[in-house]
């Protein structure tokens, strides 16, 4: 006898998506983030609304000390497998007409969930994203930004040590009188703070940042 599937509904999925996040359940993303390209829901959602959601979580919980590193480490992992499942429809986009974000973590920082999230985002709206991975130094941002013929430089930051080598980036962009775009972002980070460092843009979250680069490159 046929077994019956029930559909799902779309905020069922969004709710697993979140909840695969927020238990570290690599099953669970697995089939959320297919169920959700099957439901052609936008990657901006599923990653914003969905997955992004259950890393909020996470943070929370890791800062009331309800949660310790092991358990931050396997979200991170899961939200890795999800970014890979949703890849090859974040490079469908026309990258090179709509500009190129050079992206990493800034210098003496490791922390790379929000970066990819944002990486992910823009990927997904069409820009060109060159992901430099984590502790990232000014002159390895400028030298791609050359290589690459970019126009913004994305730095994120979630230590407050480490928005100081926020504040070198666009010192060294200065210093070189570079034409490229610097923005800023993560947790520590404000708009306040780039204000004084005179960045060019800030985002609070990765939903933001379409909007703030697709300002900037126009
Ligand atoms: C996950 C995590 C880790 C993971 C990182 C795994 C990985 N692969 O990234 C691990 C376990 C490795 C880790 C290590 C450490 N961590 Co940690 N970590 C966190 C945690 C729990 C969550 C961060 C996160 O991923 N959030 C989810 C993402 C989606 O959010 P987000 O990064 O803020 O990004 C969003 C926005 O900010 C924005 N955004 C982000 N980047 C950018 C960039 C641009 C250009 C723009 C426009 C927007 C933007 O868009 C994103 C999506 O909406 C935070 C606690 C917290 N509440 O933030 C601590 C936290 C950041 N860690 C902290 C610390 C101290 C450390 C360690 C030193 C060790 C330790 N004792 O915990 C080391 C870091 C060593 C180093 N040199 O970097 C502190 C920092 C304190 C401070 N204010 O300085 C925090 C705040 C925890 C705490 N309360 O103590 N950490």
């Amino acid at each position: 006898m046929k077994r019956k599937v029930q559909k799902m509904s779309k905020e069922e999925i969004m709710a697993d998506l979140k909840k695969s996040i927020e238990t570290w359940d690599v099953k669970l993303v697995k089939s959320a983030t297919e169920a959700a390209i099957a439901e052609k829901i936008p990657v901006g959602e599923i990653i914003g609304d969905g997955l992004g959601k259950g890393m909020e979580t996470i943070g929370v919980r890791f800062d009331k000390a309800e949660i310790y590193l092991p358990q931050v480490v396997a979200a991170s992992k899961t939200m890795e497998v999800a970014l890979k499942i949703l890849e090859p429809l974040m490079s469908a986009g026309d990258g090179a007409l709509k500009g190129t974000v050079i992206f990493g973590t800034v210098e003496g920082d490791i922390h790379e969930i929000g970066k990819n999230v944002c990486c992910a985002m823009l990927r997904g709206a069409g820009y060109n994203v060159i992901d430099l991975g984590p502790d990232v130094s000014a002159m390895d941002f400028m030298d791609a930004a050359e290589e690459n013929n970019a126009q913004i430089l994305a730095g994120s930051a979630l230590m407050t040590t480490t928005l100081e080598s926020q504040r070198e980036l666009v010192e060294t962009r200065d210093e070189m009188e570079a034409p490229y775009k610097c923005i800023f972002g993560g947790a520590p980070c404000s708009q306040e703070f780039c204000d004084e460092i005179k960045a060019d843009g800030y985002s609070e979250t990765a939903n933001e940042i379409i909007d703030l680069v697709a300002r900037l490159c126009s």
